[in-house]
């Protein structure tokens, strides 16, 4: 496959924007080689600035899961837009998305808008702080919450020391009230929990992650975190940004069933605009701000445009519901594949799948958590991922990504991608 345009124009990006792109991972650094530049996408394809046709399993990260340019939601974005875009007044719209959103999941009573799942998270720890009158929060390594300080900590030095920065930027005061534990590991969280007793707000988690590749929580851990919080007033926050409306109409809280205090939304809910949800029960979401203390805010919350955009999104998957099966169908069929391919080529490898979620990691342990996410042999990744690629195939361009397949994946898609995987010396 020829990348010249593409190259060409990453050259041109890379003078008026860092790195040439506005989001780090779409720039290859962890696969070398330069980015591709798309023109269009249409269903599962995506069109490349040289005249590629990719077949894509990242869907602009977790949003289209229906595939690209679904018509009922360019629809109804057109339409929106003729009578204007965004007003910074209260919308119709904005109470229909909520209403639909409430009706999906469970347990939950409220949810306030936002642009992005980082606002989202970021705003939903405040709000756990703010509620709960305490100052410190528990992460998991290689969960990512978006790029807020809190988020950008890394292990401390002692197990139960507090974290310490892992960007240039994040101040110490901030990292000192983010804790860092291990997922999949209740002894270290209750650890943590002693060592900090009375002092935490939330224990944030993303319930399946997708950000070490994709992991499970076993059943034993993400129960015991739901009784830990319940037991020592933590709130537990579910950040679903990547979950929420793709593992079914519940998200993770159904899938798992689970209850969590917060849950945060992105990607799907703004049917691949940009919007970023939390919601939790009465008593918690009335601490925001206007009737409550907890102060959050935004331009374009609850633009009518996104709103128009997710609402027609989460329609569509709330009256076919069946999508969800779908998916779930398509990644099983596609492990399947892969497994029997990567069998047969003798190249260890582990594979990760709940729902539509799924990644390859070239190790031969079990990936559980973060570190044995970062035992994957990357060399082997990067030639799995350009073989791919130049073969038409679009993954994710880290080993620490999920992929994220939308249901106008055809079967004739999943052997093409199995096909191409077979061509690859590994
Ligand atoms: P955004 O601010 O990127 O909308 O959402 C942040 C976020 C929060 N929580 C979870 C579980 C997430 O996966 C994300 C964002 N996901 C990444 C993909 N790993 C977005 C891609 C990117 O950073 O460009």
């Amino acid at each position: 496959m020829i990348y010249q345009r593409s190259s060409a124009l990453f050259a041109e990006a890379k003078k008026y924007i860092p790195g040439g792109v506005n989001s780090p991972v779409r720039a290859f650094k962890a696969v070398g080689g330069d980015p591709i530049f798309v023109k269009k996408a249409k269903g599962a394809y995506l069109y490349d600035e040289d005249g590629n046709k990719l077949i894509d399993y990242i869907a602009s990260w977790g949003p289209l899961i229906l595939g690209h340019a679904y018509e009922p939601v360019i629809n109804a974005v057109v339409e929106k837009a003729q009578n204007g875009t965004s007003f910074g007044m209260p919308t119709e719209i904005e109470t229909e998305l909520a209403k639909l959103a409430i009706s999906m999941v469970p347990n939950m009573d409220k949810i306030r808008f936002v642009n992005s799942g980082t606002e989202a998270c970021m705003s939903a720890v405040r709000l756990a702080r703010g509620y709960t009158g305490k100052d410190k929060i528990i992460k998991f390594a290689g969960c990512y919450h978006g790029h807020s300080d809190s988020f950008l900590i890394q292990a401390g030095s002692g197990a139960v020391t507090f974290g310490s920065p892992n960007s240039p930027g994040v101040t110490q005061g901030t990292a000192k009230d983010t804790l860092l534990a291990s997922y999949n590991n209740l002894a270290g969280v209750k650890e943590l929990v002693q060592a900090n007793k009375g002092e935490l707000a939330a224990i944030i988690i993303e319930p399946i992650a997708g950000n070490m590749g994709c992991i499970v929580p076993t059943d034993e851990f993400i129960k015991g975190l739901r009784e830990i919080c319940t037991q020592e007033n933590i709130l537990l926050i579910f950040d679903e940004v990547m979950t929420g409306f793709r593992l079914g109409k519940g998200g993770a809280q159904e899938v798992l069933n689970i209850k969590a205090d917060i849950v945060t939304y992105g990607k799907v809910i703004g049917g691949g605009l940009p919007v970023g949800a939390f919601a939790a029960k009465t008593e918690i979401m009335d601490f925001l701000a206007p009737d409550g203390p907890v102060y959050q805010a935004g331009t374009l919350s609850g633009n009518p445009l996104a709103m128009s955009a997710g609402l027609a999104m989460l329609t569509e998957l709330n009256n076919a519901p069946e999508v969800f099966k779908s998916l779930a169908e398509k990644t099983a069929y596609l492990h399947k594949g892969i497994v029997e391919v990567l069998t047969e080529k003798n190249v260890p490898h582990q594979i990760n799948r709940f729902g539509s979620m799924i990644s390859v990691h070239f190790t031969d342990e079990p990936v559980v958590d973060f570190a044995s996410s970062a035992k994957g042999d990357n060399d082997t990744f990067k030639k799995y991922f350009h073989g791919m690629l130049e073969r038409g195939i679009y993954l994710p361009p880290s080993a620490f990504e999920s992929y994220f397949l939308n249901d106008a994946l055809s079967y004739e898609d999943l052997d093409a991608t199995i096909n191409a995987l077979k061509e690859i010396d590994l």
